[in-house]
This record gives C-alpha cells, sequence and structure tokens, in this order.
C-alpha cells in the first residue's frame, strides 16, 4: 500500500510532532518531521518511549496528511506537487488547494486538542493499552507546550479539559509541575550559539508580498538573554539582510509571562505595531506570550 506521511511544520516544535505521530497510530499512517526536534520534544519522546519521526525531505507526487500548519511556506519542499489530502491545524489559514480536501480547524491552543478532540473515540478503540497511553501521553504534552502551560493567551476552557482528561488517563497528577518540567528540558540557552537559539523556532511569513521572519524561545529566566542582546541584535541584522523585509525575535519568560521583542527592519513599523517605543533594538512587553495571536497579527496590520 503507499504510504501517506503526516508531518508537521520545518522547525518542528513539540506540538508538530506529537501531533503527527498521534495521528498517524491513530489513522496508520507514517509520522514524519521536516528538521531535527529540540530538546523539549526529544524530553517528550523519551518520557513515552516513542520513537523519533523520520525526516522527509522532498514530497512532490506523495500522499500527504499536515498537521499543525497549513501554510506552504511552512512545509516541506515540493508540497506544491503533493497529494493533500488532510489538515488538520489551529494557525491562522492561509491555504489553497485545487482539489477538495478535509480541512479541520479550530482556534484552540493546540492541534493536539483537536485530535483529542475530534478522534476520542477512534483512540479509545485502540486496544493495545500501552499503545493508547502513548498518544494520550503525546497530545498532553503538546498541549501543556503550545499553550505554554495554560499561560498563552490562546489556551481555551476545551484545552484546559481535554488536558486534564488526558492526564489523568496517562496517570500524571500535577500537570502544571509537569508542563513546567516539559518546558524546562529546553534546558538553559547559556554558552548556546546565538543561530541556534533564534532559528530553532523560526517561521517566515508574507505580509503583503514581504516577507518577515519571526523565531520565538521560551525560557524560564530572561536574564540569560540580556547577557548575549547584542549578538541577538547583530544577527537578526544580518539574517534581515539576505533574505527579509524585517526580522524578529520573540523571547519568552514563561515564569514571568512577557518577552523581550526584538527585531531588525523598519523601526517605525515595529513601534505602531506594538504601540511602544524600542530603546535600541528591542524592548520588553509584559503579556506578550504568543507569536500566532500576539506577534503575527499586530505586524500583519501595519503591512
Ligand atoms: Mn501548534
Amino acid at each position: 500500500m503507499e504510504e501517506i506521511y503526516v508531518f508537521g511544520h520545518k522547525s518542528p516544535d513539540t506540538d508538530t510532532i506529537c501531533s503527527a505521530i498521534a495521528y498517524a497510530k491513530i489513522k496508520n499512517l507514517t509520522p514524519a518531521r521536516l528538521g531535527e526536534i529540540n530538546e523539549e520534544t526529544k524530553f517528550v519522546l523519551e518520557k513515552f518511549c516513542v520513537e523519533v519521526p523520520r525526516p522527509i525531505e522532498n514530497v512532490g507526487g506523495k500522499k500527504v496528511v499536515l498537521v499543525d500548519h497549513n501554510e506552504f511556506q511552512q512545509s516541506a519542499d515540493g508540497i506544491e506537487k503533493a497529494e493533500i489530502l488532510e489538515v488538520i491545524d489551529h494557525h491562522k489559514i492561509k491555504f489553497s488547494c485545487d482539489k477538495p480536501v478535509k480541512f479541520l480547524t479550530e482556534p484552540l491552543g493546540s492541534t493536539a486538542t483537536l485530535i483529542a478532540k475530534y478522534f476520542e473515540s477512534d483512540i479509545e478503540e485502540i486496544k493495545d493499552t500501552d499503545e493508547k497511553k502513548k498518544i494520550k501521553g503525546l497530545l498532553l504534552s503538546a498541549i501543556l507546550s503550545d499553550t505554554v502551560v495554560f499561560k498563552s493567551p490562546t489556551t481555551t476552557e476545551e484545552d484546559k479539559k481535554i488536558a486534564n482528561d488526558l492526564a489523568k488517563a496517562v496517570g500524571i497528577d500535577d500537570i502544571v509541575k509537569f508542563g513546567i518540567d516539559i518546558k524546562k528540558a529546553k534546558g538553559s540557552i547559556g554558552g548556546k550559539p546565538v543561530e541556534s537559539i533564534i532559528m530553532a523556532d523560526f517561521k517566515e511569513f508574507d505580509f503583503n508580498g514581504k516577507k518577515v521572519g519571526i523565531g520565538q524561545t521560551e525560557i524560564v529566566d530572561i536574564n540569560e538573554i540580556y547577557e548575549i542582546k547584542d549578538q541577538i541584535s547583530k544577527f537578526l541584522e544580518n539574517l534581515k539582510n539576505k533574505n527579509y523585509e524585517m526580522t524578529v525575535f520573540v523571547a519568552t519568560d514563561i515564569i514571568r509571562e512577557g518577552s523581550e521583542l526584538f527585531f531588525a527592519g523598519d523601526k517605525s513599523k515595529i513601534e505602531k505595531a506594538f504601540n511602544t517605543k524600542f530603546e535600541g533594538n528591542s524592548v520588553y512587553i509584559s503579556g506578550l506570550m504568543s507569536r500566532k495571536k500576539q506577534v503575527v497579527p499586530n505586524l500583519q496590520q501595519v503591512f
């Protein structure tokens, strides 16, 4: 039988990887990834004894299911020539396809929430209890990761309810502690090259024909970022000059619940987008947690 590949976006995060694996297990498909997994995802896969999905490069001519993304810019090479069977996603929609496609979307905190919600009965029907526990553990981890342990403004009551049900099923009593453990697994950024800190979770957007790149990292101590402030600004500037109208980096302190926002590009645009003054190339914005819900729409509006 011809293989059907399930994968999420480039620079994969925990929601992308775990949603791909979980959906593949539920529907007997082949999970795949676009790029290396991060430390946080590695922690989750090890915790539930699940293998890292195989990498996939060009998907031209292949049958595919997209999870956790729908923009071709964030997808695999050759996606224009792939046969897209399904999309399951919680991001803004920028998708078109010349054939009918199954498209499942809701503004929930994670793709994993959508999978847990709409495929609950398929999951319950799985006979192998070990396999069922793995699926639920992965979905739980992805929800906690993508909602930043329910602190992100993208979090809904449904995310919380579904996560709590999943936690019960896999035997995790303290869901918040488990969530912080997942986030901490990303580890300290100390000593890591600036490039890997910024590019580990980096997405490209097309705002009115202008290419904007936005990276994000989540940390438990923002001071680590202040120590490498100048290097970050320099890297963003070089990156912008190569390929972008603007580059942005969002360093989110998950304990303080705010972000230091860095940029390279037109200062008046970003000041207008966030209605704030930048000292140099960055500013701390309290309550800023979500690229998808806060950074992207604000920037898109000024472009
Ligand atoms: Mn997601």
